[in-house]
């Protein structure tokens, strides 16, 4: 059977609903929408993850299926690239346009323009691996994909259930294995044994002190972070002491509900199944577990929230504490890139307290990934708790061949070239990040009080709101989405608002993952960031009115 046949023979057992032709959008990562309707996509998506590694001389594509943070009936897709990173930017337009395709030829047709227009060489080999979340829908997904893998005669490899991070690993093993860049084992195992190994080397001069409670979402992150656990050196041995909960993956409904990152992020308050006393430290993993954030109820017993704004700037300060206790500083410039859900206060201690560099880019991890790699090193973090720390070469470089000076410096060395393998470089990877803060709270001595000291938060809301067509609610090029450019009317309505606010901030940006416009405001007093939230969320219901 020719290709064409091959592919338009598969796609007609994954028909598109005719009123969703033309809906269909690569959002912040990937698509994402209820599962129900995700069949043809994943199909498609399977097409350009074939044509992609063909583009790319057979190096190894990944694709993940998760939605993430989203609810349980809902699913997504997103390639990972041979890096690890995200997608090429330039590519998601051809993911959208296959996905859109309105019939079987159609579909056959863009293909071929595809392949025609970025010259893909159909004889190269195509190389897949993939995997996907808890999701109950998630096998039936896989069919699909697989479905595409076979009629496009990919060489394809199924690890199952993974975290989204845990792919984005592999994918970077499997295309620098045998290179000087050669990032690990192939394996889930080699990627726990890296960890593990890193964690004990970051952690020779210190020790772990008092227990963390790990919120896992009930999604993979639990069982993962329990296998992680195995290879991790045992409390009595220095190691930490953890205790995982909301880990039940048999009852997929409980998915993200009522815990998770997200939960915890939106409403700024514990899961409420928490058992936590004051002081004791906590954190919440999302559904795939690329993001974490950290939270205690303090001495009066109110909720504090430790977000990625708050890892951004300990991982910040620590890396760059160690580049000058290693006598390395003049050698690494640290970075931080933020969004513009980042607070205010967080942005204002990197600059005038750190003395370090900060970029604002729009939201989703692939362009703070970019931005990050300007810097030796990029720390990089959405206040969601996504986020991760990327070392140049040249700066790997620097570290893995200097000379110390002093056993201080030698100190201060092995703990930062630990860190280097500690951290997922290639992307925000939760259990990763989770070992990062413990390494950095064990060094410094400190307790979620005493970091949460190092500045005081503005007061901040985000709201959701739903609205006729969130795609009407587009950002002017070039603010990091921090204005609105259409509807028309509705940025100078909201500037009108957050001018009678004291330290008012606030913007309004359609969601890439959710059909919502998201709200984010900020002032001097709790009340008047609700009362600012609230307001500005009017203003987007009367201009998205359904
Ligand atoms: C994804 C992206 C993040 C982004 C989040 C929310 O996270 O990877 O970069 O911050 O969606 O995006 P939006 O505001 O556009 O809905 P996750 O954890 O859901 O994959």
């Amino acid at each position: 059977m020719s290709h064409d046949q091959a592919v338009k023979e598969a796609s007609a057992k994954h028909p598109t609903p005719a009123e969703l032709v033309g809906k269909f959008q690569y959002g912040t990562a990937g698509f994402r929408m209820k599962a129900k309707i995700l069949d043809s996509v994943v199909y498609r998506v399977g097409l350009l993850a074939s044509l992609r590694s063909r583009k790319l001389n057979g190096q190894t594509i990944g694709v993940m299926i998760t939605a993430s943070h989203n609810p349980p009936e809902d699913n997504g897709v997103k390639l990972v690239d041979p890096m690890g990173e995200m997608l090429e930017g330039s590519w998601e337009k051809y993911a959208t346009q296959l996905a859109n395709a309105d019939s079987d030829e159609h579909l056959v047709q863009v293909y071929n323009e595809l392949v025609k227009t970025l010259k893909v060489n159909l004889d190269a080999p195509a190389r897949v691996i993939f995997a996907r979340d808890t999701r109950a829908s998630g096998s039936r997904l896989v069919e699909c994909l697989n479905d595409a893998l076979t009629a496009t005669k990919a060489e394809v490899t199924d690890y199952r259930i993974l975290t989204t991070p845990q792919l984005h690993y592999l994918v970077r093993c499997v295309n620098t294995k045998g290179t000087q860049e050669e990032y690990g084992e192939v394996s889930e195992k080699g990627y726990y044994e890296k960890l593990a190994a890193a964690f004990k080397q970051a952690m020779e001069h210190t020790k772990g002190q008092g227990h963390l409670t790990v919120d896992c979402a009930n999604g993979v992150g639990g069982p993962k972070l329990r296998e992680l656990l195995k290879y991790l050196p045992s409390p009595a041995d220095g190691g930490l002491d953890i205790k995982v909960v909301n880990d039940d993956v048999h009852k997929p409904e409980t998915l993200n509900h009522q815990c998770g990152a997200d939960f915890v992020k939106t409403n700024q308050r514990a899961p409420p199944s928490s058992k936590a006393g004051p002081g004791d430290r906590c954190c919440s993993l999302d559904g795939d577990a690329d993001r974490i954030v950290y939270y205690f109820q303090d001495e009066k017993n109110v909720f504090r929230l430790l977000d990625g704004d708050r890892i951004a700037t300990l991982a910040a300060s620590f890396i760059a504490e160690l580049a000058r206790q290693s006598g390395l500083m003049d050698k690494l410039t640290v970075g931080v890139v933020q969004t513009a859900y980042a607070n205010g206060a967080s942005t204002t201690y990197i600059q005038k307290n750190l003395g370090l560099q900060i970029v604002c880019t729009p939201t989703g991890v692939k362009h703070l990934h970019h931005a990050a790699t300007r810097f030796d090193v990029g720390v990089y973090f959405e206040a969601n708790g996504h986020g991760t720390v990327v070392f140049s070469p040249s700066a790997l470089k620097s570290i893995h061949t200097h000379q110390p000076q002093s056993p201080a410096q030698a100190d201060a060395l092995t703990t930062l070239m630990a860190l280097t393998d500690l951290i997922n470089q290639t992307v925000g990877d939760a259990l990763s990040d989770m070992l990062l803060v413990e390494v950095i709270l064990a060094h410094k001595g400190f307790s979620c009080a005493e970091w949460l000291q190092t500045y005081t938060d503005l007061p901040n809301r985000l709201v959701r709101v739903e609205v006729a067509d969130r795609n009407l609610f587009t950002t002017v090029e070039g603010t990091a989405e921090r204005q609105l450019a259409t509807p028309a009317g509705a940025q100078k309505d909201i500037e009108k608002v957050v001018a009678k606010y004291k330290d008012g901030r606030s913007f309004a940006r359609a969601s890439g993952t959710e059909d919502a416009v998201r709200v984010y405001a900020e002032a001097s007093t709790r009340a008047e960031a609700e009362d600012l939230a609230a307001a500005v969320a009017q203003i987007v219901r009367k201009y998205g009115a359904k």
